[in-house]
């Protein structure tokens, strides 16, 4: 019977209309990978690999101790939204070192849900910039880590910069309706920011 389920959840409904690309960004273990298998109904697609010794001077595990593997490329997953709209989920690794890979995996997104910790949020500027570089829309979201500290919203804007109008949510990427809450906050920016599209 397992398999009818996933069989089920495995076809999009022919009521799709629309098929909408979202990057899901952030700096080096905010929780990207966490994300995206949280909300696909699929099985996500994950290119994790283990870390090495060499590799602790590059990627700080700072505040993620037991961490063992890392996205090397990019995580997949799909979450159908609505009965019309599917949202495609391109999980996409924050480090310097793939910035050429964003390049690829930006064309054709329409926006980028940016996850920030509270703890590390100075990790999250190269990550901004790089967003801001491609022209992507994007919201941000406070994934909410045990300990990271809870600043005023304000504080939280003020230190990454943000336009008055760019969506700011807090989740838990392992929590699906947080999580979704965070993805609706983005697509509602987008289909305002369209509406005003001439
Ligand atoms: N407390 C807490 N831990 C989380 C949360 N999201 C992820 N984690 C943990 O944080 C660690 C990193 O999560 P990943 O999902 O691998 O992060 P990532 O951004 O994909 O990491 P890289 O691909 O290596 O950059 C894992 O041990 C997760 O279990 C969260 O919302 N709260
Ligand atoms: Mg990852």
């Amino acid at each position: 019977m397992d398999s009818a389920l996933v069989s089920d959840a495995s076809y999009l409904p022919d009521t799709v209309r629309t098929a909408v690309k979202i990057l899901i960004v952030g700096h080096f273990a905010v929780g990207k990978t966490t994300f995206v298998g949280t909300l696909s109904e699929i099985r996500p697609l994950r290119t994790e690999e283990r870390m090495t010794q060499a590799g602790a001077s590059v990627d700080d595990l700072t505040g993620v101790p037991d961490k063992t593997t890392t996205t090397v490329a990019m995580d997949f997953g799909r979450l159908t939204l609505t009965d019309e709209i599917v949202l495609y989920l391109f999980g996409t690794p924050g480090q310097e070192r793939f910035a050429r890979l964003w390049e690829d995996l930006a064309r054709g997104a329409l926006g980028a849900l940016v996850l920030v910790d509270t703890a590390r949020l100075e990790q999250s500027f190269a990550v901004m910039d790089l967003v801001e570089k491609q022209g992507l829309t994007y919201a941000v979201a406070v994934n909410h880590f045990d300990g990271s500290p809870a600043y005023p919203e304000d504080e939280v804007r003020e230190a990454l910069d943000l336009a008055d109008r760019t969506p700011l949510v807090i989740c838990d990427a392992r929590d699906r309706g947080s999580s979704t809450e965070a993805l609706i906050a983005l697509v509602d920016h987008l289909v305002t920011l369209d509406s005003e599209t001439p």
